[in-house]
């Protein structure tokens, strides 16, 4: 036990704010002490059964702060894995302050932010996966980002890495065996079911590193830019995919100078729209820094919408090719007729003003992002941390099969696979050796 594990920690859990109820949380081996000292009822904190609600009051001496329910949730049996003490006031800003502090004075320490689930994790309850899904849940602002935070939380990915983490272990249990009798070389039919075996590790960690795109947009959304020249009609565009007149929309070109975002939750996507300063030949410096906005957001755009005025000529815009990225011409001013320069382009014609072809326009903008590197109905997907760790995994992992490849001896594989198998284990935040050691006990007949 670390000494911060000694001491109990007292936060309130709910948001700052007036409510009806706001929670105050103790955790720690002091918790059940520290509420008898502030709490008055038929029954002492000390004397609750696990789980059950007792109403009561707090109070600092002879003062009454507040009426409240207190719940015990005896050691392991809570979220942090410790004693943990539930206190649910009434939800001013200031009486929530008062019983806190109260706790305080008690014996309990100011709890640092994730604290509470920090413990959580070092106690075993969740992996780190898990513990990162807990922020994801309480950030998610579509119905998928939602259901990935579940799934991750109910440890879905860490289901996978620890399966993989398993396999590797084998793998290396098996290999050590060879370096602890060297008289045995590794035979060539067991090197080629080695490398069938590795292969379908780094297979594994591929796929999950694939779902990292995935991931991202889960968590951050979709970043769809919104660009053209100037008066091409880029802000009304926005406005109507709002819903609301968010942008200024106006005949002059040179209208909009910053970006502007916005986010519309799609299908349980969220699309984070931006709208950019338009794109023509200008001497004014800030229309120029508003062009060096655009330029930046295009180079993190998933998806451009490039918006053109169809009654007017081909716009040629110097050094704004998108190479690579997904893109959706859009012919605005279809109200209008049409310039000859557009006649053989296939393109969406719409028309902002007149509201006419923007039915099927936000499915056609999910149909290309999906289309693209978006599988929905897996709702596993990883994060940047995580993709760190499984990088590096499959770096030493390739390390391990070019060894293998190369017939180097078995201590030379095993120190990549070994490196391999750190990093997995980093990511549920598992990344000590013993377990090889078990393993190869285990299943290896040593004492032959
Ligand atoms: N006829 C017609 N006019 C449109 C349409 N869409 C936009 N406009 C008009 O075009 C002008 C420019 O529209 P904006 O939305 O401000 O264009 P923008 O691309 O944001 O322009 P900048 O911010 O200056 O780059 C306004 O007068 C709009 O009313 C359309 O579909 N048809
Ligand atoms: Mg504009």
């Amino acid at each position: 036990m670390t000494e911060s594990f000694k001491e109990t920690i007292a936060a309130v859990s709910t948001p700052s704010g007036e409510g009806a109820i706001a929670l105050v949380r103790l955790a720690g081996p002091e918790a059940i002490a520290v509420a008898d000292r502030v709490f008055r009822a038929k029954q002492k904190a000390s004397e609750l059964a696990s789980h059950f609600q007792q109403f009561g009051e707090i109070v600092e001496g002879d003062r009454l702060i507040d009426q409240v329910m207190l719940s015990v949730h005896r050691a392991p049996a809570s979220y942090t894995g410790d004693d943990v003490v539930e206190i649910s006031c009434h939800g001013g800003v200031l009486v929530t302050a008062r019983v806190w502090e109260a706790c305080l004075r008690a014996g309990a320490r100011a709890a640092r932010p994730g604290e509470f689930t920090e413990r959580a994790f070092l106690n075993g309850k969740l992996d780190l996966t898990q513990a990162e899904a807990v922020i994801d849940l309480i950030r998610a602002q579509t119905d998928l980002a939602l259901r990935s935070a579940t799934e991750q939380l109910e440890g879905r990915l860490g289901e996978r890495i620890s399966r993989l983490r398993e396999d590797l272990i084998s793998l290396i249990a098996h290999l050590e065996a060879y370096i602890d009798f060297p008289d045995e070389d590794i035979e060539p039919d067991v090197g080629e079911a080695f490398r069938a075996r590795l292969d379908k590790i780094r297979g594994q960690m591929e796929a999950l590193l694939a779902t990292a795109e995935q991931g991202r947009i889960f968590r951050e959304g979709v970043r769809v830019v919104i660009y053209g020249a100037t008066n091409a009609g880029k802000s009304s565009l926005l406005n109507r995919l709002l819903g609301f007149p968010r942008a200024i929309v106006n005949e002059m070109p040179g209208t909009t100078r910053d970006t502007i975002e916005e986010v519309v939750n799609l299908r349980g996507v969220a699309l984070r729209l931006t709208d950019t300063a338009g794109l023509r030949a200008s001497a004014d410096a800030v229309e120029q820094e508003g062009m060096a906005r655009t330029e930046r957001s295009l180079a993190q755009a998933d998806l451009v919408l490039h918006l053109v005025d169809a009654n007017a000529a081909k716009p040629e815009y110097a050094g704004m090719e998108n190479a690579g990225r997904a893109e959706l011409l859009l012919l605005n001013k279809s109200d209008l007729p049409e310039h000859s320069d557009w006649k053989t382009c296939d393109a969406r014609r719409i028309s902002c003003t007149a509201e006419k072809g923007l039915e099927g326009l936000e499915e056609q903008i999910l149909a290309k992002v999906s289309g693209q590197r978006w599988d929905i109905p897996s709702a596993v997907a990883i994060n940047a941390r995580h993709c760190d760790c499984l990088r590096r995994a499959l770096e030493a992992c390739d390390r391990a099969r070019a060894a293998l490849l190369e017939n180097l001896p078995p201590e030379f594989i095993s120190v990549d696979l070994r490196a391999a198998l750190h990093a997995v284990g980093e990511v549920i935040g598992q990344a000590d050796m013993e377990d090889i050691l078990d393993a190869l006990f285990a299943t290896f007949c040593i004492g032959k």
